[in-house]
């Protein structure tokens, strides 16, 4: 969730201050209080941070549709599933608790609290249910054990929370854990992937960024996908370094099956350690994928340096070509070819280059282009597709997606065919790419909610959900 404001802001009053009306407020300290011009309309604060949310809370831009806050006072949430009608497990980021509410009420112990590592992108970080139930909706289900709770998290060996601020030590890895949900606990982890936490060697000092956070299971395979980024910016094959080390665990999205075994038929083969494990790879980071309700492929959100949040489909295999290309691929004829692999010590450059000398692993992956492109970073972060009717017609199987510096919900609709996202006739979207705020009009479905985390759709009611940092979870539905 890193909004990189502080690096294009140059460009940016150039290209938005100047030519578009948006007032910009309290550019000069994260840290500030908020200022009360702010608050004047519903038009958010352009901060070089997080954005928070409006004080009279966020707004819906359909009429017909309602918003209702059901719950709120979490510490840092980053993640939500249900396991049972308005029955939600919620991750907190800092305090790697695993909180409960169930029909608006918090139970009062938590289901879990385990030693974390937090500083910067580090901590608990995603949460999916397998839940144990032959009526569950269009839940995941897992009907021979207890329900299984996956959870990804930074953890730590040290008792206190949050204590890599000060020594690498006590930090153990990205951890991919099963537990089991009995008796309102999390218990018998069984760890299922232990990916990097460190950075690399030449990077130690550099912030503790690109831990990626998703997790989600297959709805056709039951496999448990996390997605991870760079890890303080590894740079090696999985970062399409051509003679880089072998696959690390970092820049790709993983897969294994609740059991924590790995695909007999890996996209990427198992010549390395660790290939069989790789779903997708050249990751730079991601906080956001689901699979599409009607054909099944995966879509992700990717987050860019100084230029190029994406949405992508994401095919078995898939590379997204990071380090090398950030957004669309340059026409090989044409291009000034870039390298930014030597660079390990600074990410300032937005490296795109034409889709030539990346990792290929044989042949068996595939660099494709994105299907939506921001030139201008705003922290691109989940992404759920509604597979349901409850919010009418127009927005069943349509894609959802939040941000983190501006604070708003989007709706995508995509084309029959479902491989490409769709825009009005005349869009200035129709290039598939973003290159001001003010061009997303016709995608924003709501305003003013902060930074959002994630987003999931009730398997029990059908309705959309929207969890923030702030510490609100958020109902979506029709009142029609
Ligand atoms: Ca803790
Ligand atoms: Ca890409
Ligand atoms: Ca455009």
């Amino acid at each position: 969730m890193k909004p990189h404001i502080i690096t294009i802001l140059p460009l940016f009053l150039f290209l938005i201050l100047i030519p578009i009306y948006i007032p910009i407020v309290n550019l000069a300290q994260a840290s500030s209080s908020s200022d009360s011009t702010s608050t004047t309309d519903d038009i958010p604060t352009i901060h070089n941070t997080k954005s928070k949310p409006l004080p009279g809370g966020p707004t819906l831009n359909d009429p017909n549709l309602n918003l209702e806050q059901i719950f709120t006072g979490l510490d840092q949430p980053t993640g939500m599933t249900f396991v049972g009608p308005n029955d939600i497990l919620v991750t907190e980021k800092n305090t790697g608790i695993v909180k409960r509410i169930t029909n608006g009420q918090l139970n009062p112990e938590p289901v879990l609290d385990v030693s974390i590592a937090n500083i910067k992108e580090r901590g608990m970080l995603g949460i999916a249910a397998a839940v144990n139930s032959n009526s569950n909706g269009n839940a995941p289900t897992n009907t021979i054990g207890p329900t299984y709770v996956f959870l990804y998290y930074t953890e730590s060996s040290s008792t206190t929370d949050g204590d890599d601020a000060d020594s690498e030590e006590n930090v153990l890895g990205s951890r991919l854990y099963r537990y089991e949900l009995i008796d309102n606990q999390l218990v018998n982890p069984k760890l299922l992937l232990d990916l990097p936490a460190h950075p690399p060697p030449d990077r130690e000092e550099a912030s503790r960024d690109h831990y990626g956070g998703k997790v989600l299971i297959g709805p056709a395979d039951n496999y448990v996908y996390v997605g991870i980024g760079n890890v303080v910016v590894h740079k090696g094959q999985a970062q399409n370094v051509l003679d880089g080390a072998p696959l690390d665990g970092t820049s790709g999205i993983l897969r294994v099956t609740q059991d924590g075994q790995v695909s007999p038929n890996p996209p990427l083969g198992s010549t390395q350690p660790m290939s069989p494990y790789y779903y997708a790879y050249g990751i730079r980071n991601t906080f956001g994928m689901d699979f599409d309700p009607i054909t099944g492929k995966l879509w992700d959100t990717e987050n860019g340096p100084t230029s190029a949040d994406e949405i992508n489909i994401v095919e078995p295999g898939f590379n997204s070509g990071h380090s090398k290309i950030h957004g669309f691929a340059k026409d090989a004829s044409s291009a000034d070819i870039e390298d930014d692999s030597e660079d390990a010590s600074s990410e300032a450059t937005a490296a795109t280059n034409p889709a030539t000398d990346l990792v290929n692993f044989g042949g068996n992956s595939q660099y494709s282009d994105p299907e939506f492109v921001w030139t201008m970073p705003l922290g691109v972060t989940a992404l759920k597709f509604l597979n349901s009717d409850k919010l009418g017609k127009q927005y069943q199987n349509t894609m959802f997606i939040g941000d983190t510096n501006l604070g708003w919900l989007y709706n995508f609709k995509l084309n029959p065919q479902r491989t490409a996202l769709s825009f009005a006739n005349g869009s200035p979207l129709a290039d598939k790419t973003a290159n001001t705020p003010e061009e997303m009009q016709e995608t924003i479905f709501g305003k003013g909610f902060g930074v959002i985390t994630d987003i999931q759709v009730s398997p029990y009611d059908g309705t959309l959900y929207v969890l923030t940092y702030a510490g609100s979870i958020y109902k979506i539905y029709s009142s029609l």
